[in-house]
């Protein structure tokens, strides 16, 4: 089922992914303060694009901020030196990635060479061929649309890859990245932090007898108890099937057993409703503060080893 729905979702990306590059329309930004000229460049984009003009550079910056998919900039006039406005265009960070068209006369050949220097995509000298601008502008729009969608995928499939579906907790691969910076804080500024894996008690007891399903709702509702209970600095992840791992952040040895019980309790101490029926959820938990110079292997089995004497004491218990 879930594997399905992640197929749907993918087939799904695809269609809106073709639909981008497909795109073929686009707003563009054109800076220029002579009327006559401007007119020039608008005529033949217009029956495939929305072309606004700006005469005022800050303006047109500003503009081109809130959003734009190219810009044409005149490099020479006489309110603003077109350079600066690219220049300027590029500093943005709304702007990094917006194709930019510098137009200039034959005089303006070596500053129009400078623009590329300064992050310009594409020239034109004037005077200018319709067919050709119209191609030069279609193939920049392309691209940037192409380079959207791509980024936007790829953070959409990032988000898959890192994510539990059932739980919408981080996964392992999750909490093995999100874990350096309490490494690095630890390293250079001496900041202590504790990890705890939570596992729930014989669960393979509950799904023999309550089904797989009911398995799935009890591990949602575990998630969702230790993510409220947890700070929102901590790192909360499902590690492995009934396995939750957590990071806690300036956090020592005495402080994070604390926080697990406290957990613990929290979920051996109210039932957990699954159709109508209340069931009776214990976990146990190894807590084990990091120390400096240790390597998280050896952290995870120091952590592990304390989950696995909870387990012998009885269970429903944390020890570090
Ligand atoms: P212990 O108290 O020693 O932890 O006993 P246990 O039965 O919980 O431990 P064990 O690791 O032997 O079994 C874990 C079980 O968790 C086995 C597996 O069927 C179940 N499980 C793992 N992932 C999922 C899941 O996504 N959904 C459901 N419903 N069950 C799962
Ligand atoms: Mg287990
Ligand atoms: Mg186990
Ligand atoms: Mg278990």
């Amino acid at each position: 089922d879930q594997l399905l729905n992640h197929t749907g979702q993918t087939i799904q990306n695809s269609r809106s992914m073709l639909d981008t590059i497909n795109r073929q329309s686009g707003n563009i930004l054109l800076v220029e303060d002579s009327e006559l000229r401007a007119q020039r460049v608008v005529e033949p984009l217009r029956s495939l694009h929305n072309v606004v003009i700006e005469t005022d550079p800050v303006t047109a910056i500003r503009r081109a901020k809130a959003g734009i998919d190219m810009v044409i900039v005149s490099l020479v006039s006489k309110k603003f030196d077109g350079l600066r406005v690219c220049a300027s265009l590029r500093f943005n960070e709304e702007n990094q990635d917006t194709p930019i068209l510098a137009i200039g006369d034959p005089e303006d050949e070596a500053r129009l060479i400078r623009a590329y220097d300064i992050g310009v995509n594409d020239t034109l000298m004037r005077p200018i061929d319709k067919q050709e601008m119209l191609a030069r502008v279609n193939t920049s729009m392309r691209r940037k649309f192409y380079a959207d969608s791509l980024r936007e995928n790829f953070n959409e499939n990032l988000e898959m890859v890192v994510s539990d579906p059932l739980t919408g907790l981080g996964n392992r691969r999750f909490f093995d990245r999100a874990i350096h910076p309490l490494l690095d804080a630890m390293d250079t500024r001496g900041e202590v932090f504790s990890i705890m894996v939570f596992d729930i008690d014989h669960f393979k007891r509950v799904n023999d007898i309550l089904g797989h399903d009911m398995g799935d709702q009890i591990l949602k509702e575990v998630a969702a108890r230790l993510v409220t209970n947890m700070r929102a600095i901590d790192i909360v992840s499902r590690y492995g099937g009934e396995e939750f791992m957590i990071a806690m952040p300036t956090t020592n040895q005495a402080d994070a057993l604390v926080a697990a019980d406290r957990v613990r309790d929290l979920i051996a101490g109210t039932p957990i409703y699954v159709d109508g029926q209340a069931l009776h959820i214990t976990t146990s938990a190894g807590v084990a503060e990091v120390e400096k110079g240790e390597q998280l292997r050896d952290v995870f089995r120091r952590a592990d080893d304390a989950l696995y004497k909870a387990k012998q004491a009885g269970r429903n218990r944390v020890l570090g």
